[in-house]
């Protein structure tokens, strides 16, 4: 008998047919509504193999209940959905999908804070709109981003690859990270600054960091108030790494310029948020990695994870390392 794979999200034909040469695939078909709870906690009952995305929670809940269930296979870099510590308890693999999704998210990132500066939405939207009926000299001036000071929060494979996205811009590279990186120092000339420093310093503050105990609430009104007024934020992680009521009303009160947003605490928003009421707010549907090559990309490794794991070899990307000596 094959394995029984649950995916959690509709995947494109070509992956499932993937799928479908080593496992029995069960899916959740509806693009528009998300796996309700109570799905995923009977579907886990059968599964030896789930893959997810990171709005799916994965606690302690689901993991007992999944009592053959041997690998998570979490479409997404980041993985603060799922209670790895649980999951190496129940000796349940965890995979993530690193790498592939840089560039892409790393883009996307950049392209957030272009928008955002030189008001790009806003314009695109003026047109279509048919507003656009004479040429005047101030109308719809954003700011430049050129010879600016982006700061980044968060310097890891992703921020590494806005640094350089950056440089190019002519940029000035500060950060924050919970450690130095010398790569980006050398290389781009990046200067490692304290979260203050760089606050009160960066043009475009970046969020880029991973969503943690320590990054959870990271951005209160006072580090609004502490960077410039004319600064631009951009969060392209996570969105409970900032208290967005505080974010509303810094936006509000004019501590800070803009914000390009694409991610929220709660996911999807809907269009009754009090952050998409703001004219100088940017906001994306948490698109970061999402282009066909990348999904696909971000796709296949979860398929090779489930291949390894269920072939008796390392994954590539495990995520919680202590899972091989948990092994039965
Ligand atoms: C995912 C992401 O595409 O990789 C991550 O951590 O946030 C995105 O790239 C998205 O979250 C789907 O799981």
């Amino acid at each position: 008998m094959k394995p029984l794979v649950y995916v959690t999200r509709k995947l494109p034909e070509e992956i499932v047919a993937r799928l479908k040469e080593n496992y029995e695939v069960d899916m959740w078909s509806k693009e528009d509504v998300q796996v309700p709870r109570e799905v995923l906690l009977e579907k886990v009952q059968e599964a030896d193999a789930l893959l997810t995305v990171i709005s799916d929670r994965m606690d302690e809940e689901v993991f007992a209940a999944g009592k053959n269930l041997k690998v998570v296979a979490n479409m997404a870099v980041g993985y603060d959905n799922i209670d790895l510590d649980s999951a190496s308890r129940h000796n349940v693999a965890i995979c993530n999908t690193p790498d592939v999704l840089t560039d892409t998210t790393a883009d996307l990132a950049f392209a957030l804070l272009l928008a955002t500066a030189r008001r790009m939405i806003e314009a695109a939207e003026f047109v279509k709109q048919g507003e656009w009926k004479s040429w005047s000299p101030m109308l719809l001036a954003g700011t430049d981003v050129h010879h600016k000071t982006i700061g980044i929060v968060g310097m890891g494979k992703i921020g590494t690859v806005v640094a350089k996205r950056a440089a190019g811009f002519d940029m000035e590279i500060i950060y924050h990270n919970r450690n130095r990186h010398e790569v980006a120092e050398e290389m781009l000339g990046a200067r490692y600054c304290s979260l203050d420093e760089l606050l009160g310093e960066a043009d475009f503050v970046v969020c880029l960091a991973p969503l943690t105990k320590e990054t959870k609430g990271m951005f209160q009104r006072e580090q609004f108030q502490k960077m410039k007024k004319d600064a631009i934020f951009i969060n392209a992680s996570r969105g409970p790494i900032v208290n967005e009521e505080a974010l509303y009303e810094a936006l509000q009160a004019g501590d800070i310029a803009a914000a390009g947003l694409d991610v929220f605490n709660e996911e999807p928003i809907g269009a009754d948020h009090p952050l998409l009421q703001l004219k100088n707010v940017v906001a994306l549907p948490h698109i970061g990695s999402a282009t066909k090559e990348t999904r696909i990309a971000m796709m296949e490794t979860c398929c090779d994870n489930l291949e390894a794991i269920f072939a008796d070899r390392a994954p590539k990307t495990l995520v919680n390392k202590d899972f091989l000596s948990y092994r039965r």
